[in-house]
Order: structure tokens, then C-alpha cells, then sequence
């Protein structure tokens, strides 16, 4: 390869480099953890929430590649991540709402965790591309959120699930 054509690494921290590159597989698995929810939600019917968990799906993927458009602009190499460990049984749609709850805390608390390296390395400007995380993280841990509580307020017997996938085909259009 040319020299030429190799780009110069400009400010971006090895150390904060890793992290970008291990965030990009956490979107990934994200990704791919919804679209499993996705599918098992049409075999049981829930087509409400199947399309839902198919939206977040491809959120992720977007936030996953909004990691790789920075990290490349800034000259440095992006990992295309294996993704592994995806579930593909639950035990019911409940269970599903938790782990999308769990999963997106988990994902705030990383965020929290990339703008604080950033911060003790000064690194203000991937600190500055690291906000958009930290608010998507707000709506996303409330969609989460009110899923579950939905699951609460309307009471899951089988004309309660009809409810629910109503209920939360219309998070997707809010
Ligand atoms: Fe990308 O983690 Fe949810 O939003």
C-alpha cells in the first residue's frame, strides 16, 4: 500500500480507541439481541411488538455505524465486531421487556462510563459526539421502561397480550 494512502491517527486515544471499537460490538449485539426478540414475537402472533423490537433493531445498527463513521473520520481504524451469545428462547414476552430494559441500562451506564475516559483523557471533542448517546439513552431506557409497565397495568391474560402489542405498536410511532 501507498504511504500516501495511509491516513494519519489525529487526536484519538488508543485507550479511547478500544472502547469506540468494543461500544461498536455492544451496538452489534444489541442489534442482533432485538432482532431475535423481533422474531419471537411474530411466532407467538405479537406482531405489534415484533415490529417494535425489529425498529430497535435497526436503531442499533445505526448507532453502531454512527461509531464507525467517527472513528474512521478520525483516521483510525474501526473493527467490524463477531457478534455471539444471542438469545433466541424466552421465556415470554414479560421476560422480553426485561432484558430490553436491562440491556439499555447496561448501555446508558457504558456511555457514562466512554464520556468519563474521555473526560480523564481529555478528549472533549469524542466527549462532545458521545452526547447524542447519552440522550437517545434517555428515550430508549423510557420506551423499555413503559413497555414493562404496560405488561403491569394491563393484566396478561390472553386478551391482555392482544392490549399490550397494541400498546406497544404505538411506541414505535411516537
Ligand atoms: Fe444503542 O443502545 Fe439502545 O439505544
Amino acid at each position: 500500500m501507498k504511504s500516501s494512502l495511509i491516513r494519519q491517527r489525529t487526536s484519538l486515544q488508543d485507550s479511547i480507541l478500544e472502547e469506540l471499537n468494543k461500544q461498536m460490538a455492544i451496538e452489534a449485539h444489541s442489534c442482533a439481541a432485538y432482532l431475535s426478540m423481533s422474531a419471537w414475537c411474530h411466532v407467538q402472533g405479537l406482531v405489534g411488538c415484533a415490529d417494535y423490537f425489529k425498529k430497535q433493531s435497526g436503531e442499533e445498527r445505526e448507532h453502531q455505524l454512527r461509531i464507525f463513521d467517527y472513528v474512521t473520520s478520525m483516521g483510525a481504524l474501526a473493527v467490524s465486531p463477531e457478534v455471539r451469545g444471542v438469545e433466541a428462547n424466552f421465556e415470554g414476552l414479560r421476560n422480553i421487556f426485561e432484558l430490553a430494559l436491562d440491556m439499555e441500562i447496561a448501555i446508558t451506564e457504558r456511555f457514562n462510563f466512554l464520556t468519563e475516559l474521555c473526560h480523564k483523557n481529555k478528549d472533549y471533542q469524542t466527549a462532545k459526539f458521545l452526547q447524542w448517546y447519552l440522550d437517545e439513552q434517555m428515550e430508549e431506557e423510557e420506551n423499555a421502561r413503559r413497555c414493562l409497565e404496560l405488561f403491569d397495568l394491563i393484566t396478561p391474560a390472553n386478551d391482555g397480550l392482544y392490549q399490550i402489542d397494541k400498546a406497544v405498536a404505538k411506541l414505535n410511532a411516537e
